[in-house]
């Protein structure tokens, strides 16, 4: 008997609709971008921001195929999924460039369509190209993203590694009442579903004190006790790890054993979905990485965010024949790997930046086989929030950066309003990046390595007309000729 469909494996399925979407592709050439990310990365803005600049014509001098005046239209078209949302790009650019203000926190997953009509370079291909290219776009809340390593874990994994990372450096202190209320509960009694609360409100509120702006940690799973989306309350959200688990299967009826069919459902029902229809289907990938805000709370979270990503790379990783790699690695065959927010420094700090990124990336580079080919790492700037200038210091030349920093944030104990324009001299990364990873013992509590605040979106010019300028941006263009430039050629 063949198959029916539900009993199809996830391999099967993937399969089927790489099938039909090589048959559309034929008739309309797409490429879906996948914009990763940890939470506030800045996936939101640069999706945004990329956008505004295609249909407004900006300065895009690295995009070749825009630069040299062959595409000849740009516009937003109806997106190919119609059960997912739309990415509210309109609302996105009115608050970015009316409002000045960045958008909130994305709650859910959505899609935008952008389609590029253009002339081939070659006179050969001009005969055989079809002269149209769609660029489907996915945005989603960050924290998803740290659930894709999960899907290689079982209970237990998944239970060790997180108690083992709660009870090590600063986390000890934050996990301190989640750990001690997973002491007194034993895995073998009777199923109770007020102690599963309880545990899995314990152990979401340590996570969102490891995600607080003071500590700025990345390694957060799973994420959507973080970031629920629907989910709130459903049973598939109501676990937690437990410590010390015995060995063997749990006996039916104990809390451990309905801990795990949870975290199991939470997999099959959340992290699986999530994969197969956004993640395994993305030809090119945009990893977004805020380096600078982690770099500014220290060694610690810096380590943090290298495992996160690490984490999450791994889930590209060649060759292997696990569910995560099989498909995935086969069709990304580009990576941009991009320090984001770069207008916090002046760009002498820029090459320093980059070099911090390599390195909070080489090793899961590596290790997923991807070394050398298909990689571009840069800084950039979806949004400059900021122009730079000089100013005389003790005979000196600084290089600063003037913005006008966000309502309420604060340098040297000076709060500012919102409105005030004000120069700051950012600071400079350390030569050696590997600095960075080390832990400075001497360093004051509360001492920062940058002087770093957030800046609001910039005042954009009119043109003569009432037209708005594009929105400015700091490579972002190099990243899109990475991206998409030789299916333009
Ligand atoms: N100065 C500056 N700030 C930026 C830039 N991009 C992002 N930011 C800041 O970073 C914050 C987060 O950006 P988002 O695009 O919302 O981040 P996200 O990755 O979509 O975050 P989630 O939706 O929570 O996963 C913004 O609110 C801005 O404060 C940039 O290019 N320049
Ligand atoms: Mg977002």
């Amino acid at each position: 008997m063949p198959p029916s469909l539900t009993t199809l494996t996830d391999e099967a399925l993937l399969a089927l609709d790489a099938l039909t979407g090589r048959a559309t592709n034929l008739v309309n050439p797409s490429i879906r971008l996948g914009v990763t990310g940890l939470s506030r990365a800045g996936k939101t803005v640069f999706i945004s921001s990329l956008v505004h600049n295609l249909l407004n014509g900006g300065r895009l001098p690295l995009f070749e195929a825009g630069r040299s005046g062959r595409v000849s239209k740009i516009r937003l078209e109806p997106q190919p999924d119609d059960a997912v949302p739309r990415f509210q790009y309109e609302d996105h650019i009115r608050a970015l460039v009316a409002d000045r203000v960045w958008p909130d926190s994305t709650r859910a997953i959505s899609q935008l369509r952008l389609t590029l009509e253009y002339e081939s370079a070659s006179g050969w291909g001009r005969l055989f190209s079809p002269g149209k290219l769609s660029i489907d776009i996915v945005d989603y809340p960050g924290e998803w993203l740290l659930d894709l390593p999960l899907l290689a874990q079982d209970y237990r994994t998944f239970s060790e590694k997180t108690v083992a990372l709660a009870s090590s450096g600063i986390r000890a202190e934050l996990a301190r009442d989640w750990l001690a209320l997973s002491a007194t509960v034993d895995p073998a009694a009777d199923a109770s579903e007020a102690t599963a609360r309880a545990l899995a409100e314990a152990f979401t509120a340590y996570l969102r004190a490891c995600k607080s702006d003071e500590r700025s940690l990345s390694t957060l799973p799973p994420g959507r006790f973080l970031m629920p989306g629907d989910l709130e309350g459903s049973p598939a959200l109501t676990f937690a790890p437990l410590p010390d688990l015995a060995k063997g299967n749990p006996a039916r009826g104990s809390l451990q054993a309905m801990m795990e069919r949870r975290y199991e459902a939470y997999k099959s029902h959340v992290v699986r979905p999530f994969f197969r229809e956004h993640f395994a289907r993305l030809d090119r990938q945009i990893v977004l990485i805020d380096a600078l805000q982690a770099i500014n709370r220290g060694a610690e979270a810096v380590h943090d965010l290298e495992r996160a990503l690490g984490d999450v790379l791994d889930c590209f990783r060649a060759g292997s024949n696990s569910f995560l790699s099989s498909f995935v690695t086969r069709r990304i065959d580009r990576i941009v790997i991009a320090a984001t927010k770069a207008d916090h420094l002046h760009h002498e700090s820029h090459p320093r930046l980059e070099a911090v990124t390599r390195r909070l990336v080489e090793r899961a580079i590596e290790r997923i086989g991807m070394s050398g080919a298909g990689i571009e790492v840069m800084a950039l700037a979806s949004v400059r929030a900021t122009r730079e200038a000089t100013v005389k210091h003790g005979g000196e030349d600084l290089p600063v950066i003037v913005g006008v920093p966000m309502a309420g944030e604060t340098i040297n104990g000076e709060t500012f309003d919102g409105e005030r324009k004000t120069a700051i001299f950012p600071g400079d990364l350390p030569k050696n990046p590997d600095s960075l990873f080390e832990a400075l013992e001497s360093a004051p509590e509360g001492e920062h390595l940058l002087n770093f605040v957030r800046f609001r979106p910039p005042h954009i010019e009119e043109t003569g007309g009432g037209l708005k300028l594009s929105v400015p941006h700091i490579r972002l263009d190099r990243a899109l000729q990475y991206l998409i430039g030789d299916r333009l050629a």
